[in-house]
């Protein structure tokens, strides 16, 4: 009988395993990251599911937080009033616990995609203050109640803040109907349904020097009432230009001064050319496409990919100037294929603002965001 090999290649693996380096950690956000703050994607139906292993595998390797792009909205958690669907939210608990991301609710009390019942009481007349303000709690209780214990934070209201004129709040329903305060109860009623959760406000466009004013204001007179407020959800849906490098800056750091959590919710970066005001991400908004409107359905030509690295590296700069406020960074969308900037503000193009493409492979500007996490931090 042959001797057997085994004791020589024994010896060889264990010499192997103490004089070879490890192979190097793969270097993801969320590990480059880690000692700043959480990265996060939010994910739609698509990209959860199970028919996608592609991108649920890229999420749950690059990222240590989730939110539901829709899943968690009035109309989708609740659609009639006795009738909640938790089925999609629930997968997203499920599929953050097993990769070990947190998770963040979006949103519990927003004007747009809220059935209209909400806001009508008895024989299609508008609800009451009283109606109203039970509806709210009601749904806040069921929902953040469900996912007490589950859900880091909670984006409590969206975008209460008026995008001009005189007055600081958008005349939503919600303030028609219950008054400028539906913004306080909004927050009590989800520190009741869920004591350790998180609260933010979350709003777009923070950066435009009226309406970070205004959200200062705003919030300094919830702090002064008592109102359990944690943090400033700043959405960043931001262009390649505007807004500049020193109004994000600014608007970091003029909510770290009120002492609270600065989050990152919905950060993106359009890439295409528009012709309206472009922090104005009010869903509702509209803009006419022409020939010059859509002009990488092609693909995204490298000056352009450089034009983007640079962009995101510049703002994650800031972030990382910044890692003592700012909480949690997260992108609105995992990639290019199906980032709601395909639709707006106008119609049918092919956007490309994620860091990973349309086959979800990285894009220049991941490795230049991968580079920036890389360098060591001044103090
Ligand atoms: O990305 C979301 C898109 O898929 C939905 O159709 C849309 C309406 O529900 O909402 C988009 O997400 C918005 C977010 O919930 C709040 N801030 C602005 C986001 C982009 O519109």
């Amino acid at each position: 009988m042959p001797a057997s090999p085994r004791p020589f290649l024994l010896c060889l693996t264990t010499a192997a395993a103490l004089f070879l380096p490890a192979a190097a950690e793969e270097a993801t956000l969320r590990s480059v990251f880690k000692d700043d703050f959480t990265v996060g994607v939010a994910l739609n139906g698509w990209t959860l599911s199970d028919r996608n292993p592609n991108a649920t595998g890229l999420a749950a390797r690059q990222f240590n937080s989730l939110t539901a792009e829709n899943d968690m909205k009035w109309q989708m958690i609740h659609p009639q009033p006795d009738r909640y669907n938790f089925t999609a939210a629930d997968a997203y608990v499920e599929f953050a616990e097993k990769h070990k991301m947190e998770v963040i609710g979006h949103t519990l009390v927003w004007h747009s995609q809220t059935p209209r019942w909400v806001f009508e009481g008895a024989d299609g007349k508008p609800a009451t203050r009283e109606e109203l303000l039970k509806r709210m709690r009601d749904h806040i209780q069921a929902v953040a109640g469900r996912y007490k214990g589950k859900v880091k934070g909670w984006d409590v209201v969206n975008e209460a803040l008026s995008d001009g004129g005189r007055e600081i709040l958008r005349d939503s329903p919600w303030r028609k109907i219950i008054g400028d305060d539906f913004i306080d109860h909004a927050f009590r009623y989800a520190r009741e349904a869920d004591p350790e959760a998180q609260l933010y406000y979350n709003d777009y466009g923070l950066e435009d020097p009226r309406k970070r004013a205004n959200c200062v204001k705003l919030v300094k007179g919830m702090l002064e009432r008592k109102v359990p407020v944690d943090g400033i959800g700043t959405q960043s849906h931001f262009h390649l230009v505007q807004p500049s490098l020193e109004d994000i800056e600014k608007t970091i750091a003029d909510f770290a001064a009120l002492g609270l959590k600065v989050v990152v919710t919905e950060l993106d970066v359009d890439v295409l050319p528009g012709r309206g005001p472009s922090g104005n991400a009010d869903i509702g908004r509209r803009e006419q496409g022409d020939s010059t409107t859509n002009p990488y359905t092609a693909g995204f030509p490298p000056d352009m990919q450089e034009k983007l690295a640079k962009r995101y590296a510049d703002i994650f700069g800031i972030y990382l100037k910044h890692r003592k406020s700012v909480d949690r960074v997260t992108f609105w969308g995992l990639g290019d294929g199906h980032t709601w900037l395909n639709g707006f503000p106008i119609r049918g193009r092919t956007n490309h603002p994620l860091l990973f493409d349309r086959e979800l492979k990285p894009k220049p500007a991941f490795e230049a965001v991968i580079r920036k996490g890389r360098e060591p931090r001044s103090p």
